[in-house]
């Protein structure tokens, strides 16, 4: 089981994520479901469905309470392609698991914790020791908050957020540094270590043409088949608000811990206020697809790349940490071994 981090500063649209990966998941899974899994604790399946419901009825969520971020984890799990090699009494043993796993857990980097760990570099509290271990990074971009007028508020934010975000990043690296070193000493590990970092640019229909105009982007992202081209979409909005972020993803290897390339996704929602081409007066209304046999009355959402997210992370899963631990279990276990 790898476990996985999704970063995002306050009201940056962490929640909103949340419900609509849960809506995706329900939808695609449906579908999928004999390669794809999805498991919460019940308190996190409550509130990431409760968060799409309000969203089928039009809402946003509320602010999130204080701390209860803190609690929302699933998990991922993919069949692997091994399991149907495998000699049939090593399926049969339940050990095996046919499944590789992620579990994310969603931090709050304006949180009290995430903070004071920043302030300090102590990791004090069982939140961010749970998510120095993390081997994959998810990293929320408020497009909302990116604006041309470099003395704004919002802007400032937005490379506040950015150096904390890059604080976090070489935290991170320095503690997988320092967990190969203990593993590598115990002879376990081969010197290598990956981390996976994916970027959400969330709230991407608020983007604002001068923005991109400055920029010299069109508003239409290239779509999924265009990898190379979503890529330098993304980066260049992420060049000018968060570059130091860029920076320590595309750092290369340090001390045998590398940052994998990073996988961009967009989360849109279309919302009433976008369409009439006016500023948003209090919380924008959801502007909901027709009702279809296929899912209800819906959101009309970037449901493609939720699934294209999806999908990022059954390769992740499959090349992250547990193999190596499920592939020493096997090795350690005298009744099973291969030979
Ligand atoms: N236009 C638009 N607005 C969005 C989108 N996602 C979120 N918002 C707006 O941003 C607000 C905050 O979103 P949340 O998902 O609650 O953000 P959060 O990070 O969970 O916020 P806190 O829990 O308060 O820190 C919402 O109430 C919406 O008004 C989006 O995709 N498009
Ligand atoms: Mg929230």
């Amino acid at each position: 089981m790898c476990p996985a981090a999704i970063l995002g500063e306050r009201a940056c649209g962490k929640t909103t994520f949340l419900g609509l990966l849960y809506a995706a998941q329900v939808r695609y899974g449906t579908r999928v479901v004999d390669t794809f899994r999805f498991h919460a604790p019940l308190q996190s399946l409550r509130l990431m469905s409760q968060v799409y419901e309000g969203m089928k009825d039009s809402r946003f969520p509320g602010a999130t309470l204080k701390d209860e971020m803190t609690h929302i984890e699933f998990m991922f799990g993919y069949r692997k392609a091994l399991s149907g090699r495998l000699p049939a009494v090593f399926r049969d043993k339940n050990w095996v698991n046919p499944f590789a796993k992620l579990t994310f857990a969603a931090y709050d980097v304006s949180g009290e914790d995430v903070q004071e760990f920043i302030d300090s570099g102590v990791a004090a509290s069982p939140i961010i020791q749970q998510l120095l271990k993390s081997h994959v990074v998810v990293i929320l971009a408020d497009c909302s908050r990116m604006t041309t007028t470099i003395d704004s508020p919002a802007f400032r934010q937005m490379l506040h957020y950015d150096s904390e975000v890059a604080t976090l990043l070489v935290a991170l690296q320095t503690y997988k540094k320092q967990e190969q070193s203990r593993m590598e000493s115990q002879g376990l590990a081969d010197g290598s270590t990956t981390i996976y970092p994916a970027i959400v640019l969330s709230k991407f229909d608020s983007l604002r043409d001068d923005v991109l105009a400055k920029l010299g982007l069109h508003r239409g992202i290239p779509d999924g088949s265009q990898v190379r081209r979503r890529k330098e979409y993304a980066e260049a909005l992420l060049r000018v608000f968060m570059p130091q972020t860029l920076s320590q993803i595309r750092g290369g290897k340090v001390a045998g811990v590398s940052f994998d390339h990073a996988a961009y996704f967009f989360s849109w929602v279309r919302t009433e206020s976008a369409e009439a081409g006016m500023q948003p007066v209090g919380a924008p209304r959801i502007v909901r697809k027709e009702f279809s046999a296929e899912g209800g009355a819906e959101p009309d959402f970037s449901y493609d790349d939720y699934v294209a997210f999806i999908e990022h992370f059954r390769g992740v899963a499959n090349k992250a940490p547990d193999e190596i631990v499920e592939q020493s279990a096997l090795l350690d276990t005298p009744a099973t071994s291969p030979s």
